[in-house]
């Protein structure tokens, strides 16, 4: 089903596909959005990311919200669940005051090489493209979300072949540098920041070495709340979510995305995990049950909105 301008959500829809549907969304509401090229990745690509704002970002007393997905190439499922929040602010505003009060800024795909990687060679493949790593090309990528400028290095992997390979040093690879300078504009004004990775059905927060930062409980609080938005509405074969520290909840890591959201003053930051695939075990969790597409974009968004809300409110 298409609406209009709008991609159907009965499909993960390539990166061509999608980055001309950031242009088109951009012409057709040009008084409210504005599509930027943030710049290339390791391979060319443009990375693509829109901002969504009722008064192009003038009013610095807006809080700003910030989300990315596809930072992990073989996590599909995180596509939709962000078109789909850019269709709700964009060209259905149930709810108004999310877009009057809030600015946007969102990057559909962080990691456009990976995730073309994922549809024409690999499925699973997580991490970018970069070459000349190893002698021959061996092994090949760095984990993007282990190569941000935060903490780099002390919870990572130097070797080129694992799949946490954090890359020669902090934001090495063209597609962090893009997604720093991003989110780095406007840094002062983003309340809320959201990485959307799959799978697991967690709400997690830093820091990635298990030091709790200073607001923990309040960042706690509202990860809780995000969690039960989603809970409320989930698909019923589906876990409820957890919330919690990174390292607590998964294990130790440095150098993420949703680190260096905390780690730009971003007072609240999350790591999503949307649920895995539901069929019998032995199923890889990556994979995108064609019927969960919509609803998993649906559920996500009632969790963002409690937590834009809560942004904009305190
Ligand atoms: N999981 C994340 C990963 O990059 C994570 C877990 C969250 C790490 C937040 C660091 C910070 O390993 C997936 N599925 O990518
Ligand atoms: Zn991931």
């Amino acid at each position: 089903k298409s609406s209009r301008i709008g991609l159907s959500f009965d499909t993960i829809h390539r990166y061509e596909v999608v980055d001309q549907y950031l242009v088109d969304l951009a012409n057709e509401y040009p008084d409210i959005v504005t599509v930027v090229s943030g710049g290339r990745s390791f391979e060319g690509r443009d990375i693509k990311y829109l901002r969504i704002s009722t008064t192009n970002f003038q009013d610095r007393t807006k809080p700003i919200v910030y989300m990315q997905s596809l930072l992990h190439a073989r996590e599909w499922v995180t596509l939709p669940a962000t078109l789909y929040a850019i269709e709700k602010l964009v060209i259905d505003v149930i709810e108004q005051d999310l877009l009057q009060d809030i600015d946007w800024i969102i990057v559909p795909i962080a990691n456009p090489d990976g995730y073309e990687y994922t549809h024409t060679s690999s499925r699973f493949w997580r991490k970018n493209r970069a070459t000349g790593y190893s002698a021959g090309n061996a092994c090949i990528g760095v984990d993007l979300n282990r190569n941000f400028n935060i903490l780099w290095g002390t919870a990572s992997s130097s070797n080129v072949c694992s799949e946490t390979f954090h890359g020669r040093g902090p934001s090495s690879e063209p597609e962090t540098t893009v997604l720093q300078n991003i989110v780095g504009q406007d840094a002062s004004r983003v309340e809320l920041f959201l990485d959307i990775h799959s799978f697991g059905s967690l709400i997690l927060y830093g820091w990635g070495t298990g030091t709790l930062p200073p607001n923990a409980l309040v960042i706690n609080y509202v990860g809780v709340i995000m969690a039960q938005a989603i809970d409320n509405v989930k698909w019923a074969s589906n876990a409820d979510y957890t919330v919690g520290n990174t390292y607590y909840v998964l294990y130790a890591a440095s150098g993420s995305a949703s680190d260096y959201g905390l780690g730009i003053g971003a007072p609240l930051s999350y790591t999503y995990e949307l649920p895995g695939y539901r069929g019998s075990s032995g199923l890889n969790g990556f994979l995108v049950d064609p019927d969960f597409i919509e609803q998993a974009g649906f559920e996500t968004w009632e969790g963002i909105k409690v937590g834009a809300r809560y942004a904009r409110d305190n």
